[in-house]
């Protein structure tokens, strides 16, 4: 078995040893540029399009994230009838959960209001928030944001979420399609945004569906910068109507040091490390999808091209 492995800004040779134990007789190489010998199998991460064009024996290519706009944004240019696998969970959803709730907590009992003061030498009560209308909404309920209301709910916030296609959701009020978007944003004091990035939800969190959101409202944006209206968000921070959003994705990566983000201090930023991909974990999951492929089984996580995730 031949497996030609890519990733963006990564050290290889981890991933190579991982995959080796996994397969100890496969023929490992990492794609250079020119290269477009036969593979079996692609394990990749933004990887250029030179390395997805149509390739002799390729039977699928395994993302080593969550979001797989990197190669999605490639349409018509890649190989046709091979499968674009993402991971499913691989120990994401927990990352993200530990994220998503250590921001929602931060802003329920007020510990970016007590940081300021304490800045200042403030020593003064504040009363707390009422949970009651302290509700979280979730943009996107796939496996990450199911596993982040599964942590929330241990804290009795009120939740909700929303998705493309209507789902079911212990203990979440689900809504779904563009009927159900508007009521979902009126219903949502926190809103925390885990959608793919696709065509339709590109700007998605922009000054017309946010300013939908209750005033005072809070933002968590773990998902894409391009979901998001950086400048439409810097306004309605501005104007009070958003309260404090918890950034860890941005239009640009790393965030420009002229960012006006990093002037506003009711705006946290992180740098793109609410979940990272966890090379062992991972590793395990595509071995056991290769060797499902390899029997001729189905695999979970097969990427809808038209669906866009
Ligand atoms: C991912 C990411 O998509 O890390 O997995 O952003």
């Amino acid at each position: 078995m031949r497996i030609l492995f890519y990733a963006e800004g990564g050290k290889p040779e981890p991933w190579l040893a991982e995959l080796k134990t996994a397969f100890p007789a496969a023929q490992l190489r990492v794609w250079q540029e020119g290269d477009n010998e036969p593979a079996d199998y692609a394990v990749v991460w933004k990887p250029p399009l030179a390395m997805l064009q149509p390739r002799a024996g390729l039977k699928a290519v395994f993302n080593v994230g969550a979001g797989v706009d990197a190669i999605l944004q490639f349409g018509d240019a890649l190989p046709a009838g091979v499968p674009i696998v993402r991971l499913d969970d691989a120990g994401m959803g927990v990352q993200m959960a530990e994220y998503v709730t250590h921001a929602v907590l931060r802003y329920f009992r007020r510990f970016d209001e007590f940081e300021v003061q304490a800045r200042a030498g403030q020593w003064r009560f504040l009363k707390p928030h009422d949970k009651e209308h302290f509700s979280v909404g979730i943009l996107g309920l796939g496996v990450l944001g199911s596993r982040i209301a599964q942590a929330l709910a241990h804290f009795d916030f009120p939740l909700s979420g929303w998705s493309r296609t209507p789902k079911n959701v212990p203990g979440v009020q689900c809504y779904a399609g563009q009927e159900g978007f508007d009521a979902f944003l009126h219903n949502s004091r926190v809103l925390v945004c885990v959608l793919p990035l696709t065509a339709e939800t590109g700007g998605i969190l922009n000054r017309v569906t946010l300013g939908r959101l209750p005033p005072g409202a809070y933002l968590i944006n773990v998902a894409r910068g391009a979901h998001l209206v950086e400048d439409d968000l810097l306004a309605l921070v501005q104007n009070g109507h958003i309260t404090a959003a918890t950034l860890d994705v941005f239009h640009e990566e790393p965030l420009p040091p002229a960012h006006p983000f990093w002037q506003e201090p009711r705006i946290t930023i992180t740098p793109h490390m609410a979940a990272l991909t966890l090379r062992e974990d991972s590793v395990r999951q595509i071995a056991g999808k290769i060797r499902a492929l390899e029997r001729g089984e189905p695999i979970a996580g097969v990427v809808d091209l038209t669906r866009g995730y």
